[in-house]
């Protein structure tokens, strides 16, 4: 149990200004019509107009609503036009890299938070929210972890680093994804929980104690399972959606501190990866009903696959935006909307590993603002979602 003093505060930053009144008013169940599924909308017709002139952050704020973006050390503390529109647009900032356990863990021994508190000071600074990104993960480990850990060993290191890492932040986080990706299907376990070196040490108990050991450094923050793949109306979306219910149920049922899901929202945009806004409504309803709240926690939208014309590409990009973001807002519990990334040339969607850039040779446009920080549709798409939101 939570005492009230720390419920109270999560509250606050659940909401970041919404009033507990207006959450528990939520008008669950408040139907979307588009039950069908997202049509490949870069038919010029259809209308992406936005009211004034207003930023994201202050559009959110409106509704009770956070906006921000993920960003990284290398990016912000080198380009002072691309951080001006940082603090312009976001009320919450995400190292989208920097706090990893690759950048702060250059050997066993040794804790290196040097870009993290450079982004946790700038944040600071302009009077933006900071969360963490991320506790637990099968990805982004440094080079020794691998000839280091072992099922002797892993409790330790891990606890350690939740220990060390959520305690360094502490007070500072508005929220930690403690646990990221844990779900996978395709793995075809019976809990469809993911093959990952945690659970190969550890087993499926590992995902409890990471959030045990993360309550305990940071009793204050809001501490989510953070997962991606739940989005679309495919078989592996229907089953991730289910797995990730089951998941959060199973920890709930033991008293396990979690407090709201991730929702990462790499949409595709793309008839191999439709959205159903009707599955994705009643989805956030099943997690709110488990008295969790949602966080979009790394939204975007890929165009790799999508027309060289960019009047017609940022049409379904921003197509895609509106018609997801409609359907998540629509549930009360929802609290905030975070785009991974900002400005497009530095999204991972840029780099080579991840695709690159188009084949075409044009750059890829899957953010809100362009290479020139001017706003795109897909920035008033997002602007749109949150002006037609209902209020928290
Ligand atoms: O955007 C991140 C990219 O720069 C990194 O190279 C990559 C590996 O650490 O991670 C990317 O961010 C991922 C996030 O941490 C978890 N969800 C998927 C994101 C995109 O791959």
């Amino acid at each position: 149990m939570y005492n009230h003093r720390l419920l109270t505060r999560r509250h606050a930053l659940w909401l970041g200004l919404a009033t507990v009144a207006g959450m528990s008013a939520c008008a669950k169940g408040k139907s979307i019509k588009q039950d069908q599924q997202v049509q490949v909308v870069g038919k010029s017709e259809r209308d992406f107009t936005v009211t004034g002139e207003t930023s994201l952050k202050e559009r959110a704020a409106a509704k009770g609503l956070i906006y921000g973006a993920s960003g990284r050390y290398r990016d912000l503390s080198s380009n002072s036009d691309l951080a001006d529109h940082y603090t312009q647009e976001c009320a919450i900032l995400v190292p989208g890299n920097d706090l990893k356990w690759s950048t702060l863990r250059p050997s066993p021994d040794r804790f290196d938070f040097t870009k993290g508190d450079w982004l946790a000071n700038f944040a600071h600074t302009h009077g933006m929210l900071f969360r963490g990104h991320t506790l637990v993960w099968n990805q982004g480990l440094p080079k020794w972890f691998q000839e280091t850990v072992n099922k002797q060993n892993a409790e330790h290191i891990l606890v350690e680093h939740i220990q060390k890492v959520a305690r360094h932040y502490a007070g500072q986080m508005h929220s930690w994804d403690v646990v990221n990706e844990a779900v996978y299907p395709k793995h075809q376990r019976s809990d469809s929980l993911r093959r990952s070196p945690w659970l190969k040490f550890l087993g499926s108990d590992y995902i409890d104690l990471a959030f045990r050991a993360a309550a305990e450094a940071d009793p204050q923050t809001i501490l989510v399972y953070n997962d991606v793949r739940m989005n679309t109306d495919t078989e592996d979306g229907e089953a991730t959606r289910i797995a990730i219910l089951k998941l959060l149920e199973r920890l709930k049922s033991r008293g396990t501190p979690v407090h709201a899901l991730g929702m990462q929202a790499h949409l595709w945009a793309k008839d191999q990866a439709p959205l159903n806004p009707r599955k994705i409504r009643a989805f956030v309803g099943d997690v709110a009903d488990l008295g969790l709240k949602i966080m979009v926690t790394e939204l975007d939208v890929k165009d790799q696959h999508l027309p060289k014309d960019t009047n017609v590409r940022d049409r379904i990009v921003a197509g895609a935006y509106e018609d997801y973001l409609s359907a998540v807002l629509d549930e009360p519990a929802v609290i905030s909307v975070i785009t991974w990334g900002l400005s497009d040339p530095y999204s991972w969607r840029a780099k080579p590993q991840f695709g690159g850039d188009r084949k075409d040779g044009t750059p890829v446009r899957p953010l809100p603002l362009d290479a020139q920080m001017k706003r795109k549709l897909a920035w008033n798409a997002i602007a749109r979602a949150l002006d037609n939101a209902p209020k928290r």
